[in-house]
C-alpha cells in the first residue's frame, strides 16, 4: 500500500538495518520484485525480508532474489524473524548466512526451472471439452424472488456477531488449532480463551459505541455462458442489453476418474441451452471508521488493541460476506427458503450454492473485481475502494460471485497453459503483458 519510493527513502532517513514487506494477495508479488529493483538501483546494502500469505520461497528465490545482489530472505512465520535478523546483524555470522541463503535460493531456481519443463497439462481445448457435464435441458435455473442491486449500508454489527467464525481469528494472532475446541488446548488454551475475552469485550464496545459501520451490496442478474468460459450479464429479463461479461479460468490439469477440468462459467447455463440462468455479485466492508480507531490505539501506544480491532474487522467483513450470501439464498434468491444451518455448518460450506471471489483459486484474477465493482455501482454504494494494485481499501472487505447450481463448488483453477492465456487476453481485451502480469502465480510456463 506504500510506494517503493517511500519505503526506500525512509529506509535511507531512518538508517535502517532491514526492510521487510509483507504481501497479501498477488499483486503485491509483483510489487515486491519493483521495491527489490529499486533498492539495487539505488544502491542500498541491507538486507531485505519477505513474508505474507501470498509469498514464498519459490517466488522470493526466482523473482525476487535475482532483482537484488544484498541478501533478500523469505520469512514464513514472523516469530522467525527474530534468529533469522539476529543473524542478519551479526558480524560474524551474517555473510555466511546470506551467501548459504543465496546458494540454496540458487538451487531453487533451478529445481523450478525444471520442473516447469516438466509441468504436463492439457490444452485448454481439450479441456473445454471435458467441462462439467450437466443436463441443461432438464435443469430448471432457480428463480430469483429479486433481481437488481440492493444496498444495505450500516448493517447490524450485533447480527454479525453471530455469523462469525473464529478459527481464523486465532490463525491472526498465531494460535492454531479449531475453535471452540482451541479454548481448552492443554497448551496455548488459557492464552486463547484470553484473547477471545477481550475480543469479545472489544467487539461489544465497537457495536455499542458503533465505532466501526458496515456497508454492502449485491446484485442478482439475468446471465447465461457464452463461447465456454465466459458468462454474459444482462440488464434486464429480456436479455437483449449486456451489462457486462464475466471471464472465467478453466483448470488444465489432467484429471482422472472421470473428474472434469472446471470453470467457474460451468456453474451457469450456456446461452444456446435456452435456459434462462441467472447470477449474483456482492461486496462487503466492515472497515468504514476503522482508521480512527487504529490512531486512537496508535496514539496509546497500544498495539495490543490495534492488532485486535483489525482482526475484529476483518471476522466481520468475512461474517457479512457469510450471511448476506445466506439471506440471498433464503431470501433476494430464494432458492432455499428453508435452509436452517447453524453457524458450524455454514463454515463446513454445507448449503447449495457458493460466492468465489477474485484471487480465490477457483478465480485467480484479481482484475474481474473491476468488473464486479461496475455492476454493483461497489465504489459509491459501499466507500469500498480498489487501489490501483486491485486490494480493498478499507482492508476488511470482500467481493465475490453467486452461483446457485446444485452442483457449484470451490475448485482449484491450478496452473494454465498459454494457449489458455493468448484466449483469456483476447476474450478480457487485456494486453498479454498485462493479463500475465496478474496471472503471474497460475502461469504454467514462467
Ligand atoms: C484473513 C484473510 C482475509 C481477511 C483479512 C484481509 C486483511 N486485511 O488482512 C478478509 C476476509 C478481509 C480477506 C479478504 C480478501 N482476501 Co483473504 N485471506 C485471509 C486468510 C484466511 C488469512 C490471512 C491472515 O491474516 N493470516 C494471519 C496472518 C498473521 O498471517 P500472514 O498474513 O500469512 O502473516 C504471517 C506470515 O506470512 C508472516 N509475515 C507476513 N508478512 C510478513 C512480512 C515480513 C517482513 C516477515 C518477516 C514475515 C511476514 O508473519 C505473519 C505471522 O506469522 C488468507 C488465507 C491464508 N490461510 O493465509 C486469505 C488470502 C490471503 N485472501 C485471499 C484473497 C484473494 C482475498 C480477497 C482478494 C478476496 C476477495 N475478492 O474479496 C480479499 C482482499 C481484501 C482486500 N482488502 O483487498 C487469498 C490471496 C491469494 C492471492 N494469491 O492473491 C488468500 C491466500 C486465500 C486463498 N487461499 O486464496 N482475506
Amino acid at each position: 500500500m506504500v510506494s517503493a519510493d517511500k519505503i526506500i527513502d525512509t529506509a535511507v532517513k531512518e538508517k535502517v538495518d532491514i526492510i521487510g514487506l509483507s504481501g497479501l494477495i498477488t499483486p503485491s508479488l509483483d510489487e515486491m520484485v519493483h521495491v527489490a529493483s529499486e533498492m539495487e538501483r539505488r544502491g542500498l546494502k541491507i538486507p531485505l525480508l519477505i513474508g505474507g500469505a501470498t509469498t514464498s520461497k519459490i517466488h522470493t528465490a526466482v523473482k525476487i532474489a535475482p532483482a537484488y545482489s544484498c541478501s533478500v530472505i523469505h520469512v514464513v512465520d514472523a516469530s522467525r524473524s527474530v534468529p533469522v535478523v539476529s543473524t542478519l546483524l551479526s558480524p560474524d555470522e551474517s555473510a555466511g548466512y546470506s551467501s548459504k541463503t543465496r546458494e540454496e535460493y540458487d538451487k531453487i531456481r533451478e529445481q523450478h526451472l525444471k520442473n516447469q519443463s516438466e509441468k504436463i497439462l492439457i490444452g485448454i481445448n481439450d479441456a473445454r471439452q471435458n467441462k462439467l457435464k450437466t443436463d441443461w435441458v432438464s435443469f430448471t435455473a432457480a428463480q430469483p424472488a429479486f433481481t437488481g442491486v440492493k444496498v444495505l449500508n450500516d448493517y447490524p454489527l450485533d447480527k454479525l456477531k453471530e455469523f462469525i467464525d473464529w478459527t481464523p481469528f486465532f490463525m491472526a494472532w498465531e494460535i492454531k488449532g479449531k475453535y471452540p475446541a482451541v479454548l481448552e488446548h492443554p497448551k496455548y488454551g488459557s492464552e486463547a480463551k484470553k484473547l477471545f475475552d477481550d475480543a469479545n469485550k472489544l467487539l461489544d464496545k465497537i457495536i455499542t459505541e458503533k465505532s466501526l459501520h458496515a456497508n454492502g451490496v449485491f446484485g442478482i442478474f439475468p446471465a447465461n455462458t457464452i463461447g465456454d468460459d465466459d458468462i454474459e450479464v444482462y440488464t434486464d429479463e429480456n436479455r437483449n442489453g449486456v451489462l457486462s461479461v464475466l471471464h472465467t479460468l478453466r483448470s488444465q490439469t489432467p484429471k482422472q476418474d472421470a473428474l472434469p477440468n472446471l470453470a467457474l462459467a460451468d456453474f451457469i447455463a450456456p446461452k444456446n441451452s435456452g435456459v434462462k440462468d441467472f447470477i449474483g455479485a456482492f461486496a462487503v466492508t466492515a472497515g468504514i471508521g476503522i482508521e480512527k480507531l487504529i490512531d486512537e490505539f496508535t496514539r496509546q501506544h497500544d498495539d495490543y488493541n490495534s492488532i485486535m480491532v483489525k482482526a475484529l474487522a476483518d471476522r466481520l467483513a468475512e461474517a457479512f460476506a457469510e450471511n448476506l450470501h445466506q439471506l440471498v439464498r433464503k431470501k433476494y434468491w430464494g432458492y432455499a427458503p428453508d435452509e436452517n444451518y447453524s453457524n458450524q455448518d455454514l463454515i463446513k460450506e454445507n448449503y447449495r450454492g457458493i460466492r468465489p471471489a477474485p484471487g480465490y483459486p477457483a478465480q485467480p484474477d484479481h482484475t474481474e473485481k473491476l468488473i464486479i465493482f461496475e455492476m454493483l455501482n461497489a465504489e459509491k454504494n459501499t466507500s469500498v475502494k480498489l487501489t490501483e494494485n486491485l486490494a480493498m481499501y478499507p482492508a476488511a472487505s470482500v467481493s465475490g460471485l453467486y452461483f446457485s447450481h446444485p452442483q457449484a463448488k470451490y475448485f482449484n483453477v491450478g496452473k494454465i497453459g498459454k494457449d489458455q492465456v493468448l484466449d483469456y487476453h483476447k476474450r478480457k481485451g487485456m494486453s498479454m503483458p498485462e493479463t500475465e502480469k496478474w496471472l503471474k502465480p497460475v502461469l504454467a510456463y514462467e
